[in-house]
Formats: structure tokens, sequence, C-alpha cells
């Protein structure tokens, strides 16, 4: 059976969501990034960058969520639009993703709650670039039922990983300032596929302390 390596993290959650939309069955394997086992030599083996998601699929490995959603759209024929508009659109948005909103946000948790020293300019940096891509998805959202236009596509799962996760970034407000965002992530959450990803979080638990341990895991650059 498929293997999902995954942690309760926004990238891990895309794939769940598609593998759930899928009806795919699957295993999930924890791993515990904030115990180093992403570093162990197996999972190495298995995605060489040392991060979660990755799979394995009858022998074949996938790592990277986005080259995972590809695989997986292309594997089943499902949530990848074969029409070229829509597939234009929902690649062009699936990389949006990629290289925007995921290493933006990442980076933005990263100066707000693990840097071990208050740099303003980072945060700002980064925040404001987080606000910027939630601004043109709420523009996308305004003209546009999902982000490739009427299709449910692999590039809302993709979205939906890090922006249910977006009061960590934005605080208590969360997506109050992007209407647009909000009426998609509510029609994201009354799907019963991402109900059942989400539960994922709740049947896996892991180390949640930010020790040293933990720092040396995912921040070895600033290791001592
Ligand atoms: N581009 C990768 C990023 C994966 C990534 O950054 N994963 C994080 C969790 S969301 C991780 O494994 N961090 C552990 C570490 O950096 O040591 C993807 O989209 O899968």
């Amino acid at each position: 059976m498929l293997k999902l390596y995954f942690h309760a993290t926004p990238n891990s959650m895309k794939v769940a969501v598609l593998l759930e939309e899928l009806q795919e069955p699957f295993d999930v394997v924890g791993v515990d990034i904030f115990k180093g086992e992403q570093h162990a030599a197996d999972f190495r083996k298995i995605n060489p960058n040392a991060k979660v998601p990755a799979i394995v699929d009858d022998g074949v490995a996938v790592f990277d969520s986005h080259a995972i959603l590809l695989y997986l759209a292309e594997k089943h024929g499902k949530f990848l639009p074969t029409g070229r508009p829509a597939r234009a659109a929902t690649l062009s948005w699936l990389e949006f993703v990629a290289t925007g909103l995921s290493p933006f946000s990442g980076q933005a948790v990263h100066f707000l709650h693990y840097a071990p020293e208050d740099i303003p300019y980072a945060k700002n940096r980064y925040v404001k670039e987080v606000e910027r891509h939630y601004r043109i998805l709420d523009e996308r959202f305004a003209a546009s039922h999902f982000l490739a236009g009427d299709e449910y596509t692999i590039a809302d799962m993709a979205l939906f990983g890090w922006a249910a996760s977006a009061g960590y970034i934005l605080g208590a407000k969360g997506l109050d300032d992007y209407p647009n965002v909000k009426r998609f992530m509510e029609t994201m959450n009354a799907r019963p596929a991402v109900s059942r990803a989400l539960q994922l979080k709740e049947r896996h638990t892991f180390k949640s302390e930010l020790d040293e341990q933990a720092r040396r895991a995912m921040f070895p650059q600033n290791a001592s």
C-alpha cells in the first residue's frame, strides 16, 4: 500500500487532502521532524532533501509536496484538467503556491516563532510577502470559484495546506482581511475528504517542544 511520510505540517497536509480526495488507501508513517527523524539514512533514501512530505507508491519514491500532487493527479487522471486553459491555470497557481506562498509562509513562521533572535526586518519582509500573496488570492477568488476556474484541482489542495495555518502568521484575525479566501476555505472545510485529512493531525501526534534537539534537527546551520 502507498506510504505517506508525514508530519502535521502544511506541506504534508496538501498531500493528505489529495490522497483522501482520490480515496487512495495509504499508510501514514510519522516522521518527527522535531526529533530529527527526517535525517535518518532510510528516510534520506526516499527524500535526499530530508523533509516531509514524501511518498512511496509501489516502490516509486516521490518527494516535495507539489511533485507528489502532480504525480498522484496524473496517476489517477483527476484534479489536473486536460483542457489547455484550465490546465495552464492549474499549473500557474500550483507554482504560485510552490514558489511564493509556501516558502514565504515558511520563512514568516520561522522568523515569527522559531528564530533565536528578534529580527524585525525579516519578520516584516516575510509577513508582508505572505499578505501580498493573500491579496492576490483574494482577487482571484473574487472572480473564480476555485483557483483554476470552476474545476476543483490540486492547486486548491496546495493552497489549503498553508491557508489552514494562516493564523499562525497573520495572528488572531486569520484570513479576515481576505473574505474571498475565507469563502474558499469554508468550501474546502466542508469537504469530507478535507475533514478526514485534518483528522490525521489528531491521530498522529509529534513532539512540540522547540528544545535544543529540535533546533539542531531543523536548523542545523545554527547549531553551536
Ligand atoms: N518544498 C518542500 C518543502 C518541505 C518542507 O519544508 N517540509 C518541512 C515541514 S513543512 C520539513 O520537513 N522540515 C524539516 C526540516 O527542515 O528539517 C515541499 O513542498 O514538500
